[in-house]
């Protein structure tokens, strides 16, 4: 998880700063002999990167922007260009931590000023039931299992349409101990962590084409 550098996190916390950067490396191999560490853990629910996304107003805004993690987004980019989306910028992500019993409720992602690019979306850990709907909540969904290791592209009439994951599903984990198996110490606690846990990125862009910035007519704050 090196590679996936932190910069908002759900957890409200004094101590969340120790999260930042590589949340599993500051886990003890025992994760027992230090509660707090592993509570902060449980308690995390999701990650925002890039231009970090407010929950409250659903507007993105330069103020909010941290640089996105250049190796996901060459790896998104890569995806986009190998399903037809070859100008897509990954510019932001929302990481989604899920635990067995954790769910989303039907939404729609809308949030982002140019909606013509693909969600990316790719899964770690263990399994979930993805319902894909329509463009409103009487269009019944079409129910997809995303494994680890899955990659989702939400384009065309998908990338506006309601989506939800009412089930996390255990896994074999046979796929999931591939995430792991340098077993450096760090591995090994994020493979306690990622054997009954889910991982999501779903990546983003955020602006027009060719456009580097928020303008001021972009409805967002600039400062
Ligand atoms: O976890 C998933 O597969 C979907 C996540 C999602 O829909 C979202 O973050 O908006």
């Amino acid at each position: 998880m090196s590679w996936v550098h932190i910069y908002k996190k759900s957890i409200h916390s004094s101590r969340a700063e120790v999260l930042d950067s590589a949340v599993f490396k500051i886990l003890p191999v025992d994760t027992h002999q230090n509660n707090s560490s592993k509570d902060l853990i449980d308690r995390l629910r999701w990650v925002t990167l890039g231009y970090h996304h407010n929950w409250d107003t659903k507007v993105y805004s330069e103020s909010m922007r941290t640089e996105f993690p250049p190796n996901l987004s060459r790896l998104s980019k890569a995806v986009a260009t190998a399903t037809g989306h070859d100008k897509f910028e990954a510019q932001a992500a929302i990481v989604n931590f899920y635990h067995m019993h954790s769910s989303l409720s039907g939404h729609t992602d809308h949030s982002e000023i140019h909606m013509e690019e693909p969600i990316i979306s790719f899964s770690f850990g263990q399994s979930a039931i993805f319902l894909l709907g329509g463009s409103t909540k009487a269009v019944p969904p079409v129910p997809i299992i995303l494994r680890s290791g899955d990659v989702a592209v939400m384009a065309g009439a998908s990338r506006s349409a309601y989506h939800a994951v009412p089930r996390i599903l255990p896994t074999d984990n046979c796929h999931v101990a591939d995430l792991y198996h340098d077993c450096t110490a760090a591995d090994e606690a994020f493979g306690k962590y990622i054997a009954s846990a889910r991982i999501n990125i779903n990546v983003r862009q955020v602006l027009p084409p060719g456009q580097k910035f928020m303008s001021s007519g972009d409805g967002s704050a600039t400062t």
